[in-house]
């Protein structure tokens, strides 16, 4: 399936869908069309097959510059609201999407684009990616659960110096902090996420699946609390088909075949 819209673009090949935001001349910054398409793109693949979704931005300068400054220049506080919300729920969307996400990010990752790849499961930069949280020196906060999620991920320190300073970092810089996972020279990059992507979807879906669903839970709780949350998503995956056969491929020590996803 393919599905081109104004200003995004999605492909799928095999198991992997491709999602890129498609405004290069404004290096891609998140206007309210975009996420209002960003929205309907993901809402159609919650159903479909795929089993990992890259998340990349169109050209070779930016992931996404942000929220559209011109746009969000004129909003007054209701519209604010709406964007507000629409934006929020987009990156709900992508931390719940069932499939882990991999932000492929291919330039500069600023604001409301550092945001988006903080709202995917796992961050893959190009080595001239950049990397800035804008906000504060335009009068506002970061309103996409930003300052919520960098802190959890590059810690609270960390995160404070990003959004009290603007600072921008390299991608380098951003892997020695625990913001991305991984630098590739920009020509790799897309090839480096898709490998990492079929690694992905090589493995028994539903396990996967669940696991993301887990993980997820889990960060939200104290320790004492997310002990046994494990319990009753482990034991449905003793119902599929993948389960058993990756487990007699073990024991009869032949090959796995391919899983199903049943
Ligand atoms: N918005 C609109 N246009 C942008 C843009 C942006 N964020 N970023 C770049 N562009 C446009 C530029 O205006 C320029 O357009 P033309 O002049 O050619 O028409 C074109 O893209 C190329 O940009 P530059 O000429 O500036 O290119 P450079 O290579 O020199 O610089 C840059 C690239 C990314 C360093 C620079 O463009 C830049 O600093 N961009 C702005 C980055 C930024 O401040 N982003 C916004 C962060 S604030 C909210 C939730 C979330 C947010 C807000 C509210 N609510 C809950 C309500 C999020 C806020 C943010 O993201």
């Amino acid at each position: 399936m393919t599905l081109t819209m104004n200003t995004i673009t999605y492909e799928k090949q095999g198991f992997i869908g491709i999602l890129t935001i498609n405004r290069p001349k404004a290096m891609n910054a998140f206007n309210n069309e975009v996420v209002t398409e960003v929205y309907v793109c993901l809402e159609s693949l919650v159903k479909t097959d795929i089993r990992c979704l890259i998340v990349t931005g169109a050209g070779d300068k930016a992931f996404v510059a942000g929220a559209d400054i011109r746009e969000m220049q004129h909003l007054n506080p209701s519209e604010a609201a709406a964007f507000s919300r629409a934006g929020n729920a987009v990156m709900a969307l992508l931390e719940d999407f069932p499939v882990p996400i991999i932000a492929a990010i291919n330039g500069y990752a600023m604001g409301g684009g550092c945001e988006l790849a903080l709202s995917c499961d796992i961050r893959i930069a190009s080595e001239n990616a950049v990397f800035a949280f804008p906000e504060v020196g335009l009068g506002i906060i970061p309103g996409f659960g930003g300052a919520q999620r960098l802190a959890r991920i590059i810690g609270i320190g960390n995160a404070k110096e990003l959004i009290y300073t603007t600072n921008r970092i390299t991608a380098q810089d951003a892997l020695r902090v625990g913001l991305v996972n991984a630098v590739h020279p920009q020509e790799q990059l897309i090839d480096k996420c898709m490998e990492m992507a079929e690694k992905i979807a090589a493995n028994a879906p539903t396990a996967v699946r669940v696991a993301k669903d887990v993980i997820n839970k889990s960060m939200g709780m104290e320790l004492h609390q997310s002990y046994g949350l494990e319990v009753l998503p482990f034991s449905a995956c003793f119902l599929t088909n993948d389960r058993r056969m990756a487990m007699d491929a073990f024991v009869e020590k032949r090959p796995k075949d391919a899983f199903s996803g049943t």
